[in-house]
């Protein structure tokens, strides 16, 4: 019924229970949804169901408790296999989110490089896609180099283009940058990195709220998220590998479950993609990750994407009326997220005034400390919008800053 381009977002508005409480005397205005965002009751129900009718261990007992919850389990990775269009269950690997994601292919890499390879990484990334990848490097001798972005915060590349050659091993980009709202050309990127025979690894934590990539279309070699910036829990996300790359890559934890046969002298591994989740896995919050996604595909992705967009373009609008008010972010290809500062005053002090109005918006440099250094600042407000926040809370978080302006200027 919702699959329509038009969002019934008041309809929508009810299955999101947090949205109607208060927050310092306000009913909630929810600008945070870049760092998490909130669950819809379909989620936290299915979240209550599992531990009140089947928790038990996955994957081991041949009780029916087990049975079912492993049941449940194996079909959440088989619904997230089919909404990112990944050819093999296997190639599906559930982990604790991106940050983990990330680290075990880095990891896993430091087999494969040496001296004089080369790994290229985005100059608009989270701390998460830059940090196990300084430690790759650290460990294997292999050189870091960076692809830079222009004002606008879009990625040159031209300059991309001079960066790769043979010595070009791994590229790292995220999809969607948390700070700026850019979406990346990760087609292009891919194709260019694949010419020069280097694999790619996509960070999309910020993507999968907003659109619905399809990883086989796009070629990449890894892509990671987590479930709980997609109304889903936190504690679980997804790695998305070509099994090709898989099969090469070393196992990343030891531990019940990823091994064949174990003895003191040897130990074998198990198959894919046992051999990457290492111990009692998150349940149930791999299940709840599944319903987040049922939940997401009845709204529909064409629908999210265009409602957003004219979210996006009415915040941009009414908040560049506020004079002295600088948006960083300004290229052509954005998902709704407003980041800003305003002339004179720290972004902290403008958070912090307009939380006293029941809005929540995240200040800082976003784990994305880099380009806060492009930019030479320390940090900036950033409002991110999801498909269920409205046109009038835009006004209500543009009123909020001119007050925090009139108070601070
Ligand atoms: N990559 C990007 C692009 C992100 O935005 C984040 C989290 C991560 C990786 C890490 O994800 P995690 O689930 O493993 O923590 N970004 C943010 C943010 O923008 N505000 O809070 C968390």
């Amino acid at each position: 019924m919702r699959k329509t381009m038009t969002l019934d977002v008041q309809t929508i508005r009810k299955d999101f229970p947090i949205l109607s409480r208060e927050v310092n005397g306000h009913r909630l205005v929810y600008l945070d949804n870049a760092a998490t965002s909130q669950k819809p009751q379909a989620v936290i129900d299915c979240i209550v169901d599992y531990y009140s009718r089947y928790n038990a261990n996955i994957h081991r007992g041949v009780h029916s408790l087990s049975q079912e919850a492993t049941d449940a389990y194996e079909s959440a990775r088989k619904k997230i296999r089919d909404h990112f269009n990944i050819k093999h269950s296997e190639e599906v690997i559930l982990t604790s989110g991106t940050t983990h994601g990330i680290n075990l292919v880095a990891h896993g890499f430091g087999t494969l490089l040496s001296q004089g390879d080369e790994v290229l990484v985005s100059a608009m990334e989270h701390h998460s896609n830059i940090v196990p990848w300084q430690m790759l490097c650290e460990r294997t001798g292999a050189q870091l180099k960076v692809i830079p972005m222009n004002e606008e915060g879009v990625l040159i590349l031209s300059e991309y283009d001079k960066l790769l050659s043979e010595r070009t091993k791994l590229v790292f980009v995220n999809h969607i940058s948390n700070a700026l709202g850019t979406i990346n050309p990760i087609a292009t990127i891919i194709e260019k990195a694949h010419d020069r025979g280097a694999a790619v690894l996509v960070d999309g934590a910020q993507a999968c709220s907003h659109i619905r990539p399809d990883l086989q279309a796009l070629d990449v070699d890894f892509y990671v998220t987590s479930a709980h910036k997609m109304c889903g829990p936190t504690g679980v996300g997804m790695l998305y590998g070509k099994r090709s790359w898989l099969e090469q890559l070393p196992p990343y934890q030891g531990g019940g479950e990823m091994i064949k046969e174990v003895s003191f002298e040897k130990t074998t591994y198990a198959d894919l993609p046992h051999k990457f989740e290492a111990g009692t896995p998150n349940i149930c919050g791999g299940i709840a990750f599944g319903a987040a996604i049922d939940y997401l595909q009845e709204i529909g992705f064409e629908a999210i994407e265009a409602y957003e967009q004219e979210l996006l373009e009415y915040a941009t609008e009414q908040l560049l009326q506020i004079e002295g008010l600088k948006i960083y972010g300004t290229g052509k290809d954005k998902t709704s997220v407003v980041s800003f500062n305003i002339e004179g005053i720290h972004p902290y002090d403008i958070g912090t005034i307009v939380d006293k109005l029941g809005i929540a918006v995240r200040t800082g440099h976003h784990c994305a400390q880099p380009i806060m250094d492009f930019y030479k600042i320390p940090g900036t407000v950033r409002a991110s919008f999801a498909f269920y926040n409205t046109k009038e809370e835009v006004d209500q978080l543009v009123a909020a800053v001119k007050k925090a302006k009139m108070m601070l200027a």
